[in-house]
């Protein structure tokens, strides 16, 4: 039996790393991450200079889930460049998240990566949370042009972290554009933007950028982010994997990720609140399905999802 699989012909002892998201900023976190049992490490998404990030409190667990409106704190791809040979020694994967602020910083900080020590880089072009910045996965034509720019420089393989999608005319003209360009890889789904949660008692919202509005992550985005896999996974070139991300917190979870499409999975929230243990448990609780089911290898079940 082998839980081992692939991103852009990468490869992973198994499918479960962190998400760049939470704790994973700064080094000792991320050699956290290189110490727990998640497959690989990604970092942060980083900027082309350091960011503070939006004022506090950004982050909150709320009952099914979280609420977040981090603002991007990273140390800035100079720093996460020099952070990455350093997690050499944990034998991991190594992926740069990449979010520039405007179109020219991508291009600086992906220049930079070229020569960098990372096996691949994820773009993110979904970060809900910065004023006054759109996310640039709901623009097609921009989303078009950042990647013909961004893949014409590249000399590592590149995937796309993409916002949540919700109807199908926008799956397909995002699938008609992943379809176009050499992207690698799709990261689906991001936090689902500009959510609002209100503290009732108190009258008031629980975050303070942005009026409280923020990203919301765990088990309320599940269905939405196993929809946007099962939907990619259906409309892009099959060169292309699908890595899962949004309200895993069991190896069932995993599981149904894998059926709808995903070649790996991402741990935003459950790390979150739980801490790196999380990732020894729900491998352990994935390969327990796995044997169970009878599965001896993630091609096997991948993309199998049956219809009624
Ligand atoms: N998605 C991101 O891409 N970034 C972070 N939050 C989120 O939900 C952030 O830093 O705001």
């Amino acid at each position: 039996m082998s839980y081992s699989t692939s991103i852009a012909g990468i490869k992973l002892q198994h499918p479960i790393f962190n998400a760049s998201g939470p704790l994973c900023v700064t080094l000792e976190e991320l050699h956290d991450i290189g110490a727990s049992h998640a497959s690989a490490i990604i970092t942060k998404s980083m900027t082309k200079e350091p960011r503070l990030g939006n004022p506090e409190p950004r982050y909150k667990d709320i009952p099914h889930g979280s609420i977040n409106s981090m603002g991007l704190p990273n140390h800035s791809c100079k720093k996460y460049i020099e952070y990455l040979p350093q997690l050499r020694k944990h034998s991991k994967p190594l992926i740069a998240s990449v979010s520039g602020l405007c179109l020219d910083d991508n291009k600086e900080i992906i220049r930079a990566l070229n020569s960098a020590d990372c096996d691949l880089i994820e773009l993110n072009l979904s970060c809900p949370n910065l004023v006054g910045k759109p996310q640039i996965g709901y623009d097609v034509e921009q989303s078009d042009n950042v990647l013909k720019e961004i893949l014409s420089i590249t000399k590592k393989p590149l995937g796309v972290k993409l916002p949540p999608y919700f109807d199908f005319v926008h799956f397909e003209q995002m699938a008609a554009v992943l379809n176009k360009h050499q992207v690698r890889f799709i990261t689906c789904i991001n936090s689902i933007g500009n959510a609002l949660f209100i503290d009732a008692e108190k009258e008031k919202v629980i975050i303070k950028p942005k009026g409280g509005f923020g990203g919301l992550g765990g088990h309320y985005i599940k269905p939405t982010a196993l929809a946007n896999v099962r939907k990619f996974y259906e409309l892009l070139r099959k060169d292309i994997d699908i890595i899962g991300c949004g309200g895993i917190y069991s190896g069932t979870d995993v599981f149904e990720f894998i059926l709808a499409g995903a070649s790996a999975v991402q741990l935003g929230t459950v790390f979150m609140q739980q801490g790196h243990t999380c990732f020894e448990r729900i491998e352990k609780e994935f390969n327990h399905i796995m044997h169970r089911k009878g599965y001896t290898s993630i091609d096997q079940m991948k993309g199998t999802l049956r219809e009624l």
